[in-house]
């Protein structure tokens, strides 16, 4: 099975039902040719003006709705690679802002704001995802997708549109909620027999989210934003510790090394961490009340465990990690298990680069908010595709190269690099990964680290191209089938 061809689009949404049968084959034909284009907009995945109308008229259509899609995903990602994993699923939650600039002219989107003093924000789309991934750090799939919609006002000072603060509402109207509303939608996914964790980054520091977690028995992984008052029996007692510097003050227990990944020209920086680890208390914060927040608001017992850099190099931030868990923390290896962990959340802000650089959504042409979210939606599966592509046959040694290409596309892969025309048969698809990526300008000496994402899709880009320009020579017909 290859990747370009229909089979894993059979595989992943051979179940799909649109209103309109028609519809169905349409939208597999998308898929397949924003696959092979996934840096392409709409007009530009397409060789003629009726493919591209058509594609327009299926991100238009009514019927076609992006609930359907994602949910098919979801339900593939549970199926067929969820439930053959063995270790814990780590689900890692995040949002990202889309940037429409000012070019789209109707109320249908958000502002999303940019540090830019005394301007309005562009309009843009809020994302917010949910990402499986094994502990090794290979992304199984999607089990959540949301668009927040921001409220906006008039900030009577500043003069502009702004944010609506809203401390004085109860945390289902706030755009917070929706790291709580995720969460509960993948519990309701009932997903047996497997450990779930759900990992995120310091804007899930919410008490809400942690109590219904304890309530429900979901276990979560978050870093610490706020340095909450701890360990109080009574609820108007004044505080004696709070969570920061509590945690500070503790001991180191253990230490450990990690490599972690950094926005610079190295890829990763090593870096050694102390660390502590216990129990605490934690009390609903002061301004909850009875009326707003109704009454149950428990003190939660929960685990927290910091890790501080030590000897950080010139120049760079000091790691400086407080994570709360609702998972027991007992020993130093139980420790140093959730901090590998929270190094996999890394994984999600390369998700949303795919995303945005890779299937260039901020470049689409639609300008209407649901279209835009369908469109969004299907390129996230391409984006989940080709990322899944890069770090599974990274690590499989065993796995073989038609596993990923079809057998022009390895012939025209090794051809360009002055290999025998015949493939091996026992090219493997690590081998194969590497020369897509040399196509997108990854050097591959030995000492260089696995390929990048970033040339693995610029290099999947021109290998299609290759394979497209060849067909076209040769006069070899698109066949579009499975099996
Ligand atoms: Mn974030």
């Amino acid at each position: 099975m290859g990747v370009t061809d229909l089979c894993w689009i059979e595989q992943e949404f051979g179940d799909i039902r649109f209103k309109d049968i028609r519809l169905v084959k349409r939208f597999k034909h998308i898929l397949k040719k924003f696959m092979q284009q996934a840096q392409s907009n709409i007009s530009s995945s397409f060789e003629n003006w009726s493919s591209i109308k058509a594609c327009y008229r299926f991100f238009s259509n009514t019927k076609v709705k992006s609930f359907t899609i994602l949910k098919e995903h979801v339900i593939s990602t549970i199926d067929n690679r969820i439930r053959d994993e063995s270790g814990k699923i780590l689900v890692i939650h995040d949002t990202t802002y889309i940037d429409y600039k000012n070019r789209v002219k109707n109320d249908s989107l958000d502002r999303v704001f940019r540090a830019q003093k005394g301007k309005d924000g562009s309009l843009g789309l809020i994302l917010h995802n949910s990402l499986a991934l094994n502990e090794s750090g290979i992304p199984l799939g999607l089990l959540n997708q949301k668009f927040v919609r921001r409220e906006t006002i008039n900030h009577p000072e500043r003069g502009m549109l702004t944010k609506q603060y809203v401390h004085t509402k109860p945390i289902q109207e706030k755009e917070s909620y929706r790291w709580i509303e995720a969460i509960k939608d993948i519990n309701n996914l009932n997903i047996v027999d497997k450990e779930i964790v759900h990992i995120a980054d310091r804007e899930a520091d919410i008490y809400e989210l942690y109590k219904y977690c304890d309530e429900q028995n979901v276990k979560f992984l978050i870093r610490a934003k706020e340095n909450r008052a701890i360990n109080k029996e009574k609820r108007r007692e004044k505080p004696k510790y709070k969570l920061f510097d509590y945690f500070r003050s503790l001991p180191g227990m253990s230490t450990i090394n990690i490599k972690f990944p950094i926005n610079k020209d190295v890829k990763y920086r090593e870096a050694t961490l102390s660390i502590s680890f216990t129990e605490f208390t934690l009390p609903p914060p002061p301004n909850r009340t009875y009326n707003k927040d109704g009454k149950e608001l428990a003190n939660l017992k929960l685990w927290g465990i910091i890790a501080i850099e030590q000897n950080p190099p010139e120049g760079e931030e000091a790691i400086n990690w407080l994570l709360i868990t609702n998972i027991k923390v007992n020993a130093a290896g139980e420790a140093i298990e959730k901090i590998h962990w929270y190094t996999q959340r890394w994984n999600i802000e390369i998700f949303h680069k795919v995303l945005k650089s890779g299937c260039s959504i901020e470049a689409a042409q639609l300008r209407d908010r649901e279209r835009l979210i369908k469109y969004i939606t299907t390129k996230s599966i391409i984006a989940w595709r080709i990322f899944w592509l890069s770090r599974k046959f990274n690590n499989d040694q065993n796995a073989s190269c038609s596993q990923i290409l079809t057998s022009l596309e390895q012939k025209l892969l090794l051809k360009r690099f002055n290999k025998t025309a015949d493939p091996p048969k026992e090219l493997p698809a690590k081998e194969a990964i590497k020369l897509i990526a040399k196509l997108g300008g990854y050097i591959g000496r030995n000492c260089d680290p696995t390929p990048g994402i970033i040339s693995l899709w610029r290099g999947w880009t021109r290998l299609m191209n290759m394979v497209n320009d060849y067909k076209m020579l040769a006069g070899i017909e698109d066949i579009e089938t499975c099996g």
